[in-house]
């Protein structure tokens, strides 16, 4: 299968990296990742170990392939879409956190799939990655049902040895991750905690308490999500990934714009417009953002 995948950070590197193992993978980032990988391959190492030569650009500009995978950065989807837009692709599935799908659905011809990666990804220098946990990709449609899409990306996740699933209750599986990112990543940034951390300290209600929210804005949504299954799916990631630090964690050590609206942003904006009340999303979203401009790296 020929895959391209848009936006080879750390986790797209990784997952780029994996398939080529098994098809003919094109990674879209920056240099000089982008340079080192053309020079000298990607090299992964940590739980897994790899080192392949998939095809390595600046820009995704009229390309075609089977699949497009997106990995970018919740808040580049906009340019991720209109990159892709320009190419021909048969199916393009986000990887990202957040709910950019609709975004993707709104500026692309081709089938959206949704997806989500919790394999950990770390990145090490231009040209390496680092596995720290091996996860599975889920893969469906945002309306959820069977999908022949969805199983052709698992079997195309299979044969390069990734563990994969096709969903087929994808919007439940989405508002769970989005619970996830919104019950780890604001309270491991704002106080630079490991994701295992975030649960049991101080922090712990005000996760569980933005878990719950989100689970609340689910249910608005007509997505069946228990208070009671959105807390033990949040503390399983936490335990699972309890060395590792979040990747809103990592964007605020290193003075980087986080995922902040694409995660509670997009919780509050739901919530609006059901009348759900999300006071700690709420609050979450304000202290990030607020810490943002104080660091002048807004996008807006
Ligand atoms: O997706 C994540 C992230 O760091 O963005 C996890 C590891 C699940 C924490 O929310």
């Amino acid at each position: 299968m020929e895959v391209l995948v848009y936006g080879a950070g750390a986790l797209g590197s990784l997952i780029g990296g994996l398939l080529a193992r098994a098809h003919d993978v094109t990674l879209v980032g920056r240099d000089p990742h982008m340079r080192r990988i053309r020079d000298d391959g990607l090299r992964i190492g940590g739980e897994l170990d790899a080192h392949v030569r998939p095809r390595a650009l600046t820009d995704g500009t009229h390309r075609s392939a089977d699949l497009a995978l997106v990995t970018t950065k919740a808040y580049d989807t906009d340019a991720a879409a209109r990159d892709l837009a320009t190419g021909e692709y048969d199916a393009v599935c986000s990887l990202q956190n957040g709910l950019t799908e609709e975004r993707l659905v709104a500026a692309l011809d081709p089938p959206v799939l949704a997806g989500t990666a919790s394999y950990g990804a770390r990145f090490l220098e231009p040209g390496r990655v680092r596995c720290t946990g091996v996860g599975e990709v889920v893969v469906g449609t945002l309306s959820g049902g069977a999908s022949a899409l969805a199983t052709r990306v698992e079997g195309a996740c299979d044969a390069a040895e990734i563990e994969a699933v096709a969903a087929d209750d994808m919007p439940r599986r989405r508002y769970e991750k989005l619970a996830v990112n919104a019950g780890i990543n604001g309270v491991s940034a704002l106080a630079r905690v490991a994701n295992g951390e975030t649960l049991t300290g101080p922090g712990g209600d005000v996760s569980r308490e933005a878990a719950r929210e989100v689970a609340a804005v689910a249910r608005a949504e007509g997505v069946d999500l228990r208070d009671a299954e959105t807390v033990a799916a949040v503390e399983g990631v936490a335990r699972d990934t309890a060395a590792n630090r979040s990747s809103m964690c990592e964007d605020v050590t290193h003075g980087r714009r986080t995922e902040v609206d694409a995660i509670y942003g997009s919780v509050v904006e739901r919530a609006d417009e059901h009348g759900v009340a999300v006071p700690t999303c709420r609050m979450l979203a304000a202290l990030i953002r607020a810490w943002e401009v104080g660091e002048g790296v807004r996008g807006d």
